[in-house]
């Protein structure tokens, strides 16, 4: 089936010094020749080359004058033939040029992400730089533009192309086996190839693992300041976006609903929740805030239990929240070290959100968590498909 011709806005849907009007398929140039005035026509003209011309009505009216870029299948993003013209930056312009486009019953506005789907169907990147694309476009910190941009210059590709054949040496040496199984002929160790598949399965493991680190990067950590009314837990919060963003007070019970702010520490997107401090009240706003708190912790990557230096430790609140997360994702941190240095408790952090003091190593500790903690699962689940594997060759299932 001959694919129809798409076009959309390239750019954001706004006001600025230009705006780009990407079109892609059979009849892009034909299309744009209808509507362009330049010196030669765009059916004639060379890839890779940019042409000055005014876009005009169909009552040979200026609409503006543009600059179109010309890539001819299959040297372009989609693999197809494509165009792109540069408007002026705005919204009334590029409407008009889509518009006008458009009217031609050949071309169609394109879906969300169909360029994209067009450069991957037409075999001009692989899934893994599709997903890249999307992730650089989005990335909104420079670790997680990094990531992104090594996606797309295909070491993530790279890697699973490598295993991949890996994967098929082996099954193919397993397949030779099996075809022989009655003549008694070993083609192979057997032992040898189930090191060589259990190093396959450790390097997969790997990827897995650095897919959370990625992750991470990517879509930021979710840390839940949560404990007892009055220990600090807004200060912590506004000394680390260094702005008086939530009300901070000495009445117990100040803060009533989730405050949610964001904050790149590190080249990492940490999506920092400020509660409302957890203890037995009557009224029914706070409540109904501390039950948002619960909710909050449940969907944290890693929870600050914050505890203020002059009060006894609140363990029973501790144990409370294991209902909500696990106790690997907790950090426990003490707060207003400033009033009093020499009390020891059993803490991970010792911090004061009024000098700033350990906030440092806060951070430090809330990117390991959620990694380490993953990573330890992922490595309980390697060595049980190791034993799975070891137990099916024991029973003689597999080689
Ligand atoms: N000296 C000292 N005072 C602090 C520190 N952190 C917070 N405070 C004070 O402790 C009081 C309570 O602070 P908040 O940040 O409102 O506490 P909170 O945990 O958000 O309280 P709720 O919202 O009521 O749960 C305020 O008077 C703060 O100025 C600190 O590190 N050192
Ligand atoms: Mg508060």
């Amino acid at each position: 089936m001959k694919e129809d011709t798409i076009v959309a806005l390239a750019t954001p849907a706004g006001v600025g010094a230009i705006s780009v009007i990407r079109v892609s398929g059979p009849q892009s140039f034909s299309a744009v020749d209808n509507i362009f005035c330049g010196k030669s026509k765009i059916e004639n003209a060379v890839t890779h080359t940019l042409h000055y011309g005014d876009i005009k009505n169909q009552d040979d009216e200026h609409i503006d004058d543009v600059l179109v870029s010309v890539f001819r299948a299959p040297n372009s993003y989609t693999g197809e033939d494509s165009i792109e013209i540069s408007t002026h930056g705005n919204p009334l312009v590029t409407q008009k040029v889509i518009e006008l486009l458009t009217a031609n019953s050949d071309i169609r506005l394109a879906e969300p992400g169909e360029f994209t789907k067009r450069a991957f169907l037409n075999n001009r990147i692989d899934l893994a730089k599709a997903e890249a694309v999307a992730d650089i476009i989005n990335s909104r910190t420079e670790a997680s533009f990094r990531g992104a941009r090594n996606q797309l210059d295909g070491l993530l590709s790279k890697k699973v192309n490598e295993l991949r054949s890996q994967l098929l040496n082996s099954s193919s040496f397993v397949e030779l086996e099996l075809d022989f199984i009655e003549e008694d002929i070993q083609f192979v160790n057997q032992d040898e190839l189930l090191k060589r598949i259990d190093s396959i399965i450790i390097e997969i493991d790997t990827l897995l693992e650095s897919y959370e680190f990625g992750r991470v990067i990517r879509d930021g950590v979710n840390v839940a300041i949560v404990g007892r009314p009055n220990v600090g837990k807004s200060s912590l919060l506004n000394y680390i976006l260094k702005e008086s963003r939530a009300i901070v007070s000495e009445i117990p019970g100040t803060t009533r609903d989730v405050i949610r702010e964001e904050v790149s520490i590190g080249g990492i997107l940490f999506r920092l929740f400020d509660t409302a401090g957890i203890r037995v009240s009557d009224d029914s706003i706070e409540k109904e805030g501390i039950i948002r708190s619960q909710g909050t912790v449940r969907a944290a990557d890693v929870v600050i239990f914050l505890e203020d230096v002059q009060q006894a430790e609140s363990n029973d609140l501790f144990i409370d929240l294991l209902n909500f997360t696990s106790s690997d994702k907790i950090i426990k941190v003490v707060n207003k070290i400033d009033l009093n240095k020499n009390l020891v408790k059993d803490v991970d952090v010792k911090i004061s959100a009024k000098t700033g003091e350990g906030i440092d190593l806060l951070f430090s500790c809330s990117k390991k968590k959620p990694l380490e903690t993953k990573a330890t699962q992922k490595k309980r689940r390697s060595l049980q498909t190791l034993d799975t594997i070891t137990a099916l060759r024991n029973q003689g299932k597999i080689l």
